[in-house]
């Protein structure tokens, strides 16, 4: 007897490029070696009882340093055409900005090794691993940094510029900046955020105190060179200079300043497309207890979302339909890159059947969306292999390629999630 099993098919477009991505910290390993200095992650990992769930550390991970050819072949046995993997800053430039050959010949390697059997190299310049000297000097906080991040993406374009088409700056800036800064989950742990200190003098101590709590901006005042210089301009450089800080806390829309926004909106629109990370979704509704957000909306997921090893990701495929469609009705219908996508199941289970009921689900949404008018062009699946998933250490695995991070030669196990999209990469459809 067989079981009569109606599929859907969802194609793709001919030139649709499929492809996995990583992170250096979360792979390679060899945190001390051939002159790499240390990123906040591995100050974070190596402190007396660290915030990592199971105690644990990057110092090794997947050893992709060692075994990138690993990787490439566990690419190539897919069939992707490109490879999403970050560099670590802490590889390239040393404490006095020289540059470290060493860091610079093991990514010509990996991006040697990936173009000599034709995968793209996809570069993320900044996944998360600051040096700690840049965060002693306060990292993200420290105006400085811009030209610290300058020289070393300089350093990037001259060295493999003639190899990589295609930079990512940063990883999910919303991410590294709340959680690092903001509420201090993530490396350097700092919780630092002018909001809540004054949410929290507010709601704690303001009805016994009645005092008040500021914030110190500095600013000069922009007076005009010339008769010819009109006040607009003027207007224009107070908010490039204080506009920028009391806008968002003090203006009427509590928005950045449009006339700053509109100036880099008209650079940022010279080119590019949009890298996005998709994973999950929630349910939303007024706060009831507006105090203890900015936002003062309420989040929470449906009982019906399927979840996954992490209390964060739940199973909304429609999310990322809805999600394409918003951004090309609100972003003027960009090229979007998806980035990440992917799903989590406990360590060496390589039977990942709500991996695939995932891809296969959010693959067919984003072939939806591109049947209706979408310009998605690539997706690379989070992740390629098993990694070290920051504070959750190895507890949680992302990997369509299962490892064993006690075995010294860390294969790299297929999950049946490889045989999934090994059949897209072929057919370029998928059925749910
Ligand atoms: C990503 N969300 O972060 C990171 O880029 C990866 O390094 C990480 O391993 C992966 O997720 C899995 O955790 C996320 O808002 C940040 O849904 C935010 C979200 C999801 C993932």
């Amino acid at each position: 007897l067989s079981t009569l099993v109606f599929a859907e098919i969802y194609n793709f477009p001919n030139n649709f490029i499929w492809g996995a991505a990583s992170a250096s910290y979360q792979i390679e390993g060899a945190w001390n070696v051939d002159g790499k200095i240390p990123s906040i992650w591995d100050t974070a990992s190596h402190k007396n009882n660290s915030s990592i769930r199971d105690g644990s550390t990057g110092d090794d991970a997947g050893m992709s340093y060692y075994y990138y050819e690993k990787d490439i072949q566990a690419l190539k046995d897919i069939g992707f055409e490109v490879y999403r993997f970050s560099i670590a800053w802490t590889r390239i430039l040393t404490k006095a900005n020289q540059v470290n050959q060493k860091g610079i010949d093991y990514y010509n390697k990996v991006i040697d090794g990936l173009l000599d059997v034709g995968i793209q190299p996809l570069v993320t310049m900044y996944h998360w691993d600051l040096p700690q000297y840049l965060q002693d000097l306060g990292g993200w906080t420290n105006p400085a940094i811009v030209k610290y991040f300058e020289v070393y993406a300089d350093t990037l374009f001259a060295s493999f510029g003639d190899r990589v088409e295609e930079w990512i700056t940063f990883n999910e800036p919303k991410t590294f900046c709340n959680g690092g800064y903001g509420e201090g989950w993530d490396a350097p742990e700092i919780k630092t955020a002018h909001a809540n200190v004054y949410h929290l003098y507010k709601n704690k101590y303001f009805t016994k105190q009645q005092g008040k709590v500021g914030i110190c901006l500095d600013t000069t005042f922009s007076f005009p060179a010339n008769e010819n210089v009109t006040d607009e301009l003027v207007d224009k450089a107070m908010h490039f200079s204080l506009g920028r800080y009391a806008n968002p806390i003090y203006s009427a829309d509590g928005d950045y300043p449009s006339v700053m926004r509109e100036a880099i909106d008209q650079r940022v629109k010279m080119k590019g497309e949009d890298a996005l990370n998709y994973y999950t979704s929630n349910l939303i509704k007024p706060s009831l207890n507006p105090a203890d957000s900015d936002s003062e909306i309420d989040s929470s997921f449906d009982p019906s979302w399927k979840r996954s090893a992490s209390s964060w990701l739940v199973s909304v495929p429609e999310g990322l339909y809805h999600l394409l469609l918003w951004i090309k009705d609100h972003y003027n219908n960009p090229l979007v890159y998806i980035t990440e996508n992917g799903w989590s199941d406990l360590p060496m289970t390589t039977e990942d059947d709500g991996r695939v009921e995932y891809l296969r689900e959010h693959l067919a949404t984003m072939s939806r969306a591109i049947t209706d008018g979408c310009r998605v062009e690539a997706y690379t699946v989070w992740s390629l292999t098993d990694n070290f998933e920051w504070m959750k250490g190895y507890t949680e695995r992302f990997g369509i390629y299962a490892i064993n991070f006690t075995d010294p030669e860390r294969p790299r196990i297929p999950k049946k999630s490889v045989d999934l999209m090994k059949q897209v990469v072929r057919d370029n459809f998928v059925e749910v």
